[in-house]
């Protein structure tokens, strides 16, 4: 297998390749616009091909890499169907399978940040999105987002896997990479010991400010970002 862990300092966003070496085909999970020289070197460097182009939700603080990527490599689009975009090649929902090589990922349904907010489970590792971050999780104050919901996925889908399974986010602002199922659900503040009224009172009082690009990057992302 090859994995790479790739970093937008600007966004604090994670991109994720993903490939299968014996096929030569690899899939890109959450990439950033701004970005696709250098996942597009990263995937030949590896010698691959891309063959999926998938995003865990639409960003609210980024524009997504996802449509430019598609025109420059063919690789078909894929996003939640309760994301309610509409510049996706394939909608996918609870379950679905993405296959490359010979390989596949599971897409795990896991609304809460935003409706159509999914993880990937590849193998013994998790690609979250927004909806399990390291030691925290996405907000839920803006996209239709809901903290019950939220909750359920976390408690209810996520902290039922196994133990070791790898947590790969999809932000860290704190310089952290990766993390285990089970770190988190011990030691995670907004969840470790926390009821779901209790957890829904934390996330009611976060008051954030707004993400820089989100009046960019919400329209954008609707249609797959900027070509
Ligand atoms: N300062 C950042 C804020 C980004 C932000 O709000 N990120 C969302 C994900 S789209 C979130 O859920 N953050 C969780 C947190 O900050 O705890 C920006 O302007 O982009
Ligand atoms: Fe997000």
């Amino acid at each position: 297998m090859a994995f790479r862990q790739l970093f937008d300092p600007e966004s604090s966003t994670y991109t994720y390749i993903l490939g299968d070496p014996e096929r030569r085909e690899a899939v890109i999970v959450d990439p950033v616009r701004v970005n696709i020289e250098r996942d597009l070197a990263t995937v030949a460097e590896l010698g691959m091909k891309l063959v999926w182009i998938l995003d865990t939700h639409v960003h609210a603080d980024h524009v997504t890499g996802a449509k430019a990527l598609k025109q420059r490599t063919g690789a078909p689009t894929v996003v939640n169907a309760h994301c309610g975009a509409s510049g996706f090649d394939r909608l996918i929902g609870e379950g679905e399978l993405i296959v490359f090589g010979n390989e596949v990922i599971r897409a795990i349904a896991t609304p809460g940040h935003t409706p159509g907010s999914t993880c990937y489970l590849w193998r013994d590792r998790l690609l979250t999105g927004d909806t399990l971050l390291i030691g925290g999780c996405g907000r839920t104050d803006f996209q239709r987002g809901s903290a019950e919901a939220l909750y359920d996925s976390i408690t209810g889908r996520l902290f039922t896997l196994p133990d070791d399974t790898l947590v790969y986010p999809g932000h860290d602002y704190h310089g952290r990479r990766v993390s285990t199922i089970g770190e988190e659900k011990a030691t995670n503040p907004r969840l470790a010991g926390k009821s779901r009224e209790e957890f829904v009172e934390i996330m009611n009082a976060l008051d954030l400010p707004e993400p820089q690009q989100i009046r960019v990057a919400v329209p954008a992302n609707l249609e797959g970002g900027t070509p």
